[in-house]
């Protein structure tokens, strides 16, 4: 490995069928294309891991920062703009085929309180003639200060080492997080994690204190039904706090798992069997730094 390693995560944005997952199968490959085959992936959020020599960059598409088909709410677009914040970069998709549209301006909106570096990737121009671009340049760029503007066609793959390059170059030093050979993860267990949590705090009316934690330790969607598994563990320093979370007979942890199970299906667009549970563990945040996911780098 080089010694100046650099990783990071990046955002991709975009009205639908911009190309988002026809990109993440160019960099990413075979594997993903499979799994960007099913419908409900876009809602899914999948992120692409690409990996060489020098670098890793992280792929997160964000949830809530679409503009939704129902409400989800302020929560939804607080923890968009959070986990916008969070990433090195965010790549903001359009066709080249299309002007700018409502889509747009709600993305927009929620970039502009976002302070990362905001790259414009115009796609699909193969379909274009380059001097219907310029145009389509000027529109955009009075919009939003982007870092930096480049067309791609995702399809035939024009430009697209180029723009890997310049993402490259936007990464700080930094770990690999994920083994060479995994190109996927589910960033949607981050905000899984918060709807939980938040959850607990507001139904214990704030007794337990803002550091309990939800893991997620699995999430699986079934093979035969529109139903997603998940389990997950909240996580106490002390027994009372464990007690005051489980409630009488159960009540007050059974009360938490139904609402974050609403908000959880509305999430993923797909019903949820959730399995709850609480574990005492002292010191738990000093662990924290052994949770490699993201969402737990404060
Ligand atoms: P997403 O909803 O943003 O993930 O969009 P998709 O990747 O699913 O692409 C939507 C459609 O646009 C598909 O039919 C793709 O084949 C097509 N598409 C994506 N990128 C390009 C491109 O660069 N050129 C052309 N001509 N079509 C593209
Ligand atoms: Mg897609
Ligand atoms: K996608």
């Amino acid at each position: 490995m080089a010694d100046s390693f650099k990783s990071g995560f990046i955002a991709i944005i975009g009205r639908p069928n911009v190309g988002k997952s026809t990109f993440m199968n160019r960099v990413i490959g075979q594997k993903i294309a499979i799994m960007s085959d099913k419908p409900q992936t876009t809602r899914n959020k999948i992120q692409g891991v690409y990996t060489d020599a020098e670098s890793q960059i992280v792929f997160i598409d964000t949830p809530g920062i679409h503009k939704p088909k129902h409400k989800l709410g302020d929560f939804m677009v607080k923890m968009a703009e959070h986990s916008l914040n969070e990433v090195d970069a965010i790549m903001f998709m359009i066709n080249a085929e299309e002007g700018y549209g409502r889509g747009d301006q709600f993305i927009i909106d929620r970039l502009s309180n976002v302070d990362k570096p905001v790259y414009l990737i115009i796609n699909k121009i193969d379909r274009v003639h380059p001097d219907d671009l310029l145009p389509l340049i000027d529109q955009y760029k009075e919009k939003l200060d982007f870092q930096e503007i480049i067309p791609i066609s995702a399809l035939e793959g024009n430009n697209v080492n180029h723009l890997l390059k310049v993402l490259k170059e936007e990464l700080p030093e930094g770990p690999q997080y994920y083994p060479e050979d995994q190109v996927t993860d589910h960033p949607e267990r981050f905000i899984i994690s918060e709807m939980i949590r938040e959850k607990a705090l507001h139904l214990t009316r704030e007794e337990v204190p803002h550091s309990i934690a939800v893991v997620i330790e699995g999430i699986k969607r079934r093979e035969d039904k529109d139903m997603v598994d998940i389990q997950a563990v909240i996580i106490v320093e002390r027994s009372s706090q464990k007690g005051i979370i489980i409630g009488k007979r159960g009540s007050m942890l059974k009360e938490i798992g139904q609402r974050a199970r609403e908000d959880i299906e509305a999430l993923l667009g797909s019903k949820v069997f959730l399995e709850l549970w609480v574990k005492v563990q002292k010191d738990w945040r000093n662990k924290q730094l052994q949770l490699s996911e993201f969402g737990y780098r404060d």
